[in-house]
């Protein structure tokens, strides 16, 4: 077996290993975060359970730090008192991204994690089976559910060689998805081998492992090894570690080999992470923002390298650039090591450990600038500026560009000092900021504010339908599109009514009235639709709204799931129905109910032109049980 089979097997519930079937496996630990987690934890109430039911449940601070009313103060308090409540950890505002902390404190090689957050997989560079879904699902595994999902192909990226100066782990990433694309991952777990891993140290297969999530994979993981063994020891978590390798014969579905030696530094331009460029052909382009943070590319390793670059320079005149340390850890060992010294002569602004500028909780580049990033994401807008000019890279080239004002090629900036940085053989360990569970928690009161608002749900899913096609979009609509996020509307995830004026918001701002005066309706999408985010939001608001049904030619995994869960319909058609397809249009489900029930496809009916067309719903027998229900809270409700 390969590491993935193993992964599951040693969790599997139900189903078999066949990709493309459906499994259940069961789940040792959960992450939630501020902006997901409101929504979680009130699903998790809903059901009534006394005490988590996993080995271990963190709840995160990371996302809505910006308090620029009561909102995120208040959601902080939420959290922080049902943690107490349920048994789950819960890791304060400033102890950092939810994906770091999690890697440094609390992986664990051969056990499975569910996060609400599309990047998830980042701990799978320590071994685990490490997956990204929607709240509900974090809440049932919190509950101790089994999470379904189907069996990924596995697919072996073999790496081989040595990387050479200049180079870094996001290369290899951006390489992955300059091959794959946006959506060459969907339905598949990448597990990482080859001689080439051997030289990679945990944080840097945590930009990889992290980027996988912008593949639309299911996972990312890599084998746990003597790696992963020196990384936990000098966590002083040696006692987590055991080993987990694939097989001498195991078999994969697909290969992917990557010569490290042959790489370059690669750049992902706007406005998509598999826009991926060799930074030579953008060289000399002026750029105005450099931001060098978030959950990857975030790591003490990851800071060394930039304040090396940045000691005894300045940063250009017209640049401004950002440090968000991934973890208090992070911050910590450049404060002792006097490297955040270096950062702070050559004039960075230096913010806290959190998500900030990659979910536009400020730091919103100029009108027409580059913005050079080392995130995982520069879908359009998302850094809070209309028709922004974000690009992705490696921190080696974003500290070197705001040196020089200009993308620049690092490979001459670091020649004879290495683009490496060795794993420390001790890395600060101070818990004092993650507040363990209550041992007695009966008198805890959960502290509610007043943007907390109830979980809307809907009815039974309707015998028939007419309903209008309420938006026509096209191909990889992400999440952001649907649900924006940024400093202004994420402060209200705890409350969907006000959310959901903002659906579509960035695409057409007369969506939520369009939809409401229709009384609801569907949507059309084009391929990979909902691609990104695990935000259950994308779902919970356009159900708030009255959408039914969307029509697209593929989903995004973790989308169509919270989809289902909310009771959205999602159903595929071929691409010549999607061109038929116009927006306005009036359709016809005449047996909706009966067809989810009784057949794998829906019939529908354009009610003007009387043409009638067939759609795939592809849902198992849970799912259909599901949507039948109008969503899985009904469901679970009913049980
Ligand atoms: C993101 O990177 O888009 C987020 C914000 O972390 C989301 C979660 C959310 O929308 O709260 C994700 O990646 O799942
Ligand atoms: Fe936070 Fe950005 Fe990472 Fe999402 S991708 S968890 S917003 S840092």
């Amino acid at each position: 077996m390969n590491v993935a089979q193993k992964l599951i097997s040693t969790h599997l519930v139900s189903g078999n290993l066949r990709p493309g079937e459906e499994i259940a496996i069961s789940i040792d630990q959960t992450l939630t975060q501020d902006a997901t987690g409101t929504m979680a934890y009130l699903e998790f109430e809903a059901m009534g359970i006394p005490e988590v039911r996993t080995k271990l449940s963190v709840s995160y601070i990371d996302h809505n730090t910006l308090q620029t009313g009561f909102e995120n103060a208040d959601d902080h308090r939420f959290l922080q008192t049902i943690a107490a409540k349920y048994g789950i950890y819960f890791s304060r505002p400033g102890n950092g991204i939810c994906h770091q902390v999690h890697l440094e404190r609390f992986a664990k090689p051969g056990q499975t994690l569910l996060g609400s957050d599309s990047h998830t997989p980042n701990a799978g560079a320590a071994g685990m089976l490490a997956i990204g879904a929607g709240g509900l699902n974090v809440a049932l595994a919190m509950a101790g559910e089994p999470f379904y999902l189907v069996m990924p192909k596995v697919v072996h990226v073999k790496l081989t060689g040595k990387l050479r100066n200049g180079v870094t782990a996001k290369d290899i990433i951006l390489e992955v998805l300059r091959r794959l694309t946006v959506k060459g991952g969907v339905g598949k777990i990448m597990e990482y081998g080859g001689n080439g891993l051997k030289n990679l140290t945990v944080p840097e297969r945590a930009t990889i492992t992290n980027m996988g999530a912008e593949l639309g994979a299911t996972s990312s993981v890599f084998p746990s090894d003597e790696q992963t063994r020196a990384f936990l020891k000098a966590q002083k978590r040696l006692a987590d570690w055991t080993e987990l390798k694939a097989d001498a014969d195991a078999g994969y579905d697909e290969e992917v080999i990557i010569e490290l030696d042959k790489l370059e530094p690669l750049i992902a331009a706007p406005s998509s992470p598999d826009n991926v460029k060799r930074v030579k052909e953008v060289e000399g382009m002026p750029v105005k923002q450099v931001c060098i943070g978030s959950c990857v590319n975030s790591s003490y390793a990851d800071l060394i390298l930039a304040a090396k670059i940045l000691k005894k320079h300045k940063v250009h005149p017209d640049v401004s650039l950002t440090i968000s340390p991934g973890s208090r850890q992070a911050l910590h060992m450049i404060t002792k090591d006097s490297a955040l010294a270096d950062i702070i002569s050559a004039g960075a602004r230096v913010l806290e450990p959190a998500c900030g500028p990659c979910i536009g909780m400020g730091q919103a580049p100029p009108t027409g600038a580059v913005s050079l990033r080392t995130f995982n994401r520069n879908f359009p807008g998302r850094s809070g500026t209309a028709n922004d000019k974000v690009y992705l890279c490696s921190p080696l080239t974003a500290a070197v560009s705001a040196i020089t004002g200009k993308i620049t090629d690092p490979k001459n900036w670091v020649k004879g000092q290495g683009a490496r940085v060795a794993l420390p053989e001790k890395f600060t360990v101070d818990d004092s900021m993650i507040v363990p569970p209550l041992k007695k928690s009966d008198k805890v009161v959960v502290e509610r504010g007043p943007n907390i608002k109830p979980l809307p749900v809907r009815g039974a899913l309707e015998e028939s339908l007419t309903a209008k096609i309420i938006l026509k979009v096209g191909d990889n609509v992400t999440t952001d599109d649907i649900m924006p996020a940024g400093a202004k509307i994420l402060p209200l995830r705890s409350n969907i009514p006000a959310i959901s004026e903002y659906v579509f918001s960035k695409l057409d701002p007369s969506f939520p009235s369009r939809a409401k005066s229709a009384g609801g309706g569907v949507v059309v999408g084009g391929n990979n639709y909902g691609q990104g985010s695990s935000r259950e939001h994308a779902a919970i608001a356009p159900m708030y709204l009255g959408i039914k049904i969307v029509l697209a030619k593929s989903f995004a995994r973790i989308h169509r799931d919270n989809l289902i869960n909310f009771g959205i319909l999602p159903l595929t058609v071929p691409a010549d129905v999607y061109d038929a397809l116009q927006q306005d249009a009036e359709m016809e489900f005449p047996s909706l109910a009966k067809d989810v029930r009784e057949s794998p496809g829906v019939m529908f009916r354009d009610v003007n032109t009387g043409v009638t067309y067939k759609a795939e719903h592809g849902l198992s027998e849970r799912q259909r049980q599901i949507i039948l229900a109008g969503g899985l809270l009904n469901l679970v409700k009913r049980k």
